[in-house]
């Protein structure tokens, strides 16, 4: 079975596309998936991506991505970033490695999205290439896994 990564989206990036493109782009969220379902299968990783509004399902499923061992998770936990300590927690509490993804460059916009409760948790953190953050994290994880098996 192929291996797995987890692209977990939250609140609000389920309007990426439709308002503030100076900001996101243009792409939907569906291009969003499309281009990581390209990367991943490039990879020959399989691909779970998602969005919730609600921490409680973002938590849920990176407790789930860690159960099931996948390589790893990539999360854009979107305003969740600067204020949960329990998505913090989670990430902490897996051993799989979580890449956090931001669209835009946090720490060039307001100073309130300036602090990551994720980052110091994170195995990685990208922000500001707009969507292809998405797949340079996964790329990222894929060479991560690649020097595993080398070493
Ligand atoms: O740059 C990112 O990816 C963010 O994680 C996006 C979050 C923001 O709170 C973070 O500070 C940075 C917001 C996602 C909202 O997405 C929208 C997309 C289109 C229109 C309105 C909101």
């Amino acid at each position: 079975m192929a291996k797995s990564v987890y692209v977990l989206n939250g609140p609000n990036l389920n309007l990426l596309g439709t308002r503030e493109p100076e900001t996101y782009g243009r792409a939907t969220l569906k291009e969003v998936e499309r281009r990581c379902r390209d990367c991943a299968t490039l990879h020959k990783l399989s691909l779970e991506f998602r969005q919730s509004n609600h921490e409680g399902d973002l938590i849920d499923w990176i407790h789930e991505a860690g159960d099931k061992k996948a390589v790893g998770i990539v999360l854009n936990a979107g305003g969740y970033t600067h204020t949960s300590v329990s998505i913090r927690d989670a990430v902490a509490a897996v051993s799989i490695p979580v890449v956090e993804v931001h669209i835009s460059n946090i720490f060039a916009r307001d100073s309130f999205r300036h602090h990551s409760h994720i980052a110091p948790v994170a195995k990685a953190s990208l922000c500001g290439f707009g969507i292809e953050g998405y797949a340079l994290a996964i790329d990222g994880l894929a060479a991560l896994i690649a020097a595993q098996h080398k070493a």
